[in-house]
């Protein structure tokens, strides 16, 4: 597929994706979404790549759904359509997936910030559910994954109010990782992303999924992900690597194997 709403390139190991819609301050349209999704899937698959980066530009990382695109849409068409299941394939990357948030996360663009592993603000970010201010809620997982990030009742309240929060306050409830300078935010990303390319690939992987279980499934269940994740863990090359070199007192060299 051509990619004609995200730039895609590499950058030390990492994968970048840029949102690139800036006359309607990146609204999410369609094709878009299967853009970004395809393209994370490509560098998921990219074993020269071991995280992935998703970025928009200074005003907006994404300002929700396209409006246009969805105001004459029907409960059949979109039945038919169905055209947010294709949010779910972002579930099933293995790699990290970090955002980095310049001006507003709204709607649909907050979704797309939650459905990454971390999140990097610039001080001046907003982030916000206006979808009740439109007659609708959320429809890409904003319910589920803010009410996991921060719990029932604040997710509540700013859904049901519609209301933005800054960085400040998606850092004090844990939605987001770091606030950083709005010309510092790329940069805080590309470094945090750097130091995640140098550990261990397959470690990192199965840290993922062993705290998403953590998120979803009843503690039983992610005690024995966890425990049967370490064990594999002693599959790879970089566990005898890690280890190794700890006893012979030097840095590690991990190959992802
Ligand atoms: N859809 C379509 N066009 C948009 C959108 C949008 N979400 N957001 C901004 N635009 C357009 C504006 O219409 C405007 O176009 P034009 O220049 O032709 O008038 C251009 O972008 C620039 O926007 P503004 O002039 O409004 O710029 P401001 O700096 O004054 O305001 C805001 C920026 C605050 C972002 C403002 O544009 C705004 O409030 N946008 C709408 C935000 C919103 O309501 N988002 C939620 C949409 S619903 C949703 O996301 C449902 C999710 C369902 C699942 C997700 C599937 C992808």
């Amino acid at each position: 597929m051509t990619n004609t709403y995200i730039r895609a390139f590499t950058e030390n190991k990492a994968g970048v994706i840029q949102l690139h819609r800036p006359q309607v301050a990146n609204a999410l349209n369609r094709k878009m979404v299967d853009e970004i999704v395809e393209q994370m899937e490509a560098f998921d698959r990219d074993d020269s790549l071991r995280a992935i980066v998703l970025k928009g530009n200074e005003k907006a990382f994404a300002a929700g759904a396209d409006i246009e695109e969805m105001m004459e849409d029907s409960p059949l068409s979109l039945e038919l359509t169905n055209p947010f299941a294709v949010w779910d394939r972002i579930t099933l990357i293995k790699k990290p997936i970090i955002a980095a948030v310049n001006g507003f996360a709204l709607g649909g663009g907050f979704e797309l910030a939650l459905h990454c592993d971390l999140i990097v603000a610039a001080e001046n970010a907003k982030f916000g559910f206006p979808e009740v201010t439109l007659g609708v809620m959320p429809g890409a997982g904003g319910t589920q994954l803010l009410t996991k990030a921060m719990g029932r009742a604040k997710a509540l309240e700013w859904i049901w109010l519609g209301q933005t929060m800054n960085a400040q306050e998606a850092l004090q409830y844990g939605v987001i990782n770091r606030v950083v300078a709005p010309e510092l935010v790329e940069e805080e990303t590309m470094r945090l992303a750097s130091q995640i390319v140098e550990q261990a690939p397959v470690a990192i992987r199965l840290i993922k999924e062993a705290v998403h279980e953590a998120v979803d499934a009843p503690l039983i269940d992610g005690l024995k992900l966890e425990r049967k994740n370490f064990y594999l863990a002693f599959a790879s090359q970089d566990q005898k690597e890690g280890m190794r070199a700890f006893t012979e007192k030097r840095n590690p060299s991990f190959k992802g194997v």
